[in-house]
């Protein structure tokens, strides 16, 4: 991260802010010696962050930025860290539980609470930080992941296994690392952020209990990794909401009435039995051998208790023990359970598999065929499917990447030219060409603009739907600041506008953030070329990170007029993907 900051600290930048909301719930991260052990502490803006010339720029002492907590609405102190590579600056507050909690202690109650939050604040945050302890961090970032549906903006966990007012400590790079992340890129999922690596929240898994490369997500590669050149999104990874509704939180997951069941050589069937007969339980998750493997027994005892639980309505999932891989029913102990009505959890980590069983649990009205179904498919990204082809990087050298380059410029501007005609069939025809017009929702003309921002003052609402379908982001911004939703607005495209707001867009609340002295970005203002615009991709083309631009360039053109306001600013530019906090 470091080269991030040395970019300048100039204390009267006029660039541009995002803005994070921090949920601090406790963990290393805050702990401090006590006479019972580490403990965590409170005051860690004050305490942690504000000493820090990395968290803190210290241009503008005392400004207040408004959050909800339970329906009120609190002025929170607020800091913001100099300039990043990305040429902004993020403003943060921080809402801490209160209690603070080491992270063993965590229940559905915590996760609820986390969730809530969110909510609450979704409207008026570029991105949220939830500070965590690193021991129960996965199943946290797990239970979010399934909690939240439609999610357009990011939610990074991350937490430290030293504390950070420790002499040697992985809480500032954790923490800087994450702030970056959810304030410059639009990246919609519920992420564990760890030793300079992003990854897929419900993928993760603690792996050491000391190395501060704690965490790893062994069955589906990083999101990102943070390098000397500043953030590497795969984009092609990256999960985006397609379908027309807005972002909305399941209220609780039944975790009461779940179990986990390790196999080991020898266990016996009346152990799996005594576990399987606890009052009202609901679910068993089967952590077996290898591929989905546990002893058949001498008369297939063990498999007997396992059928007769299925048909007393208990779901059973098989998850694998080993680390990397999939259960499968390829050997015969796993065909037999099959057989006996258990569900495969393909590659899940046993903390989704838990999470994921207590959530459809709670699903109000969702039977034991809808619960075994929805089990054996993946509804955050949190199993590779096996139906999918598998996903492979574009492998080639300079010389193919500097063509498809060509290609996606030519691809985009042809998409701009469509969306302005209306001409649905063409929009389609491009976007399903070959894998290079499968990115050009992600890309931005050199004002910012996307293919959203386009469609959005285009002649036909069905390309704007076609384009949500997509995943086209709701939230993305123009170098003005605007969103698709304001330019449809202005322009008074009622059905953009309601299909944009049932898609979950919304406009940012300006006169508050005018309340609080935010700067609305200067329009316009030459922006340096980052690190990422090459690191993303490695094909020379802007990264997603704050653009949200918009298609065709130099073709249909957009009225950026006034900026919305918020934490807007710079945007992809010069016909570069977009998909960050412009
Ligand atoms: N016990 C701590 C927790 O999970 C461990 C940590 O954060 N590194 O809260």
């Amino acid at each position: 991260m470091g080269a991030l900051l040395m970019e300048g600290a100039t204390p009267e930048s006029n660039l541009p802010e995002s803005r994070v909301l921090i949920i601090m719930t406790g963990g290393t991260i805050c702990m401090q010696p006590s006479a019972d052990g580490l403990v965590p502490m409170t005051g860690f803006l004050e305490n942690a962050m504000a000493p820090r010339p990395s968290f803190n720029d210290n241009s503008t002492p005392s400004v207040k930025i408004h959050a909800y907590k339970n329906g009120i609405k609190l002025a929170l102190d607020s800091l913001r860290t100099p300039p990043s590579a990305y040429s902004r600056h993020i403003r943060y507050g921080i809402l801490e539980f209160q209690p603070l909690l080491d992270s063993s202690s965590i229940s559905s109650m915590g996760w609820t609470e986390i969730a809530n939050t969110i909510k609450e604040n979704y409207h008026i945050f570029d991105g949220f930080v939830v500070l965590h302890g690193t021991d129960s961090l996965a199943y946290t970032a797990s239970a979010l992941s399934f909690m939240m549906a439609d999610l357009g903006k990011p939610v990074i966990l991350t937490g430290s296994q030293a504390s950070i007012f420790a002499l040697q400590s992985d809480a500032v790079d954790n923490l800087l690392g994450s702030l970056i992340i959810a304030g410059t890129f639009v990246i919609p999922e519920v992420c564990l952020f760890f030793h300079h690596t992003l990854f897929r929240g419900n993928r993760t898994t603690k792996v050491s209990a000391s190395s501060f490369e704690a965490f790893d997500s062994p069955n589906c590669a990083p999101l990102a990794k943070v390098t000397s050149l500043g953030v590497d999104v795969n984009w092609a990874l990256v999960r985006r909401p397609t379908s027309i509704a807005s972002f909305s939180v399941a209220k609780y997951l039944d975790t009461a009435h779940v179990a986990c069941l390790r196999i080991f050589p020898g266990i016996k069937p009346e152990m799996v039995d005594s576990v399987l007969r606890v009052p009202n339980l609901r679910g068993l998750i089967l952590e077996t051998f290898g591929m989905g493997n546990a002893p058949g027994g001498v008369d297939g005892s063990l498999t007997k208790v396992i059928r007769e639980a299925v048909e007393r309505g208990i779901v059973i999932v098989n998850v694998s023990q080993c680390t990397n891989g999939f259960v499968s029913p390829l050997y015969a102990p796993a065909t037999a359970l099959g057989r006996a009505g258990v569900v495969f959890g393909h590659d899940l980590t046993t903390e989704a598999a838990l999470t994921k069983l207590s959530y459809l649990l709670a699903l109000p009205g969702c039977e034991y065929s809808q619960v075994t179904a929805k089990m054996a498919v993946s509804l955050r990204g949190e199993m590779t499917e096996m139906a999918l082809p598998s996903f492979s990087h574009p492998a080639g050298s300079l010389d193919s990447a500097v063509g498809r380059l060509t290609a996606a410029e030519t691809a985009f501007t042809a998409l701009g030219y469509a969306i302005r005609n209306g001409e649905l069939r063409t929009v389609r025809e491009i976007l399903e060409g070959d894998e290079v017009n499968h990115q050009l929702l992600k890309r931005a003309d050199y004002a910012g603009n996307t293919a959203l921002h386009l469609a959005a003052v285009g002649p036909e609402p069905l390309v704007l739907r076609d384009l949500l379908t997509r995943g086209a982001s709701v939230h993305a911004r123009n170098r003005a600041g605007n969103s698709p939703l304001y330019l449809a607005e202005k322009m008074g495209n009622a059905e953009c506008v309601r299909l944009l707001k049932d898609a979950g867009a919304h406009l940012w609340l300006d006169n508050e953030l005018k309340g609080e002295g935010s700067r609305v970005p200067s329009r316009g203002a030459s922006r340096p070329v980052s690190p990422d615009r090459t690191a993303a991709n490695g094909r020379g083309e802007s990264s997603e990170k704050d653009g949200r631009g918009a298609a065709g360039k130099g073709s249909a053109g957009v009225n950026t007029g006034a900026g919305v306001g918020g934490a807007g600013g710079g945007g992809g530019g010069g016909g570069g993907e977009g998909n960050s906090h412009g």
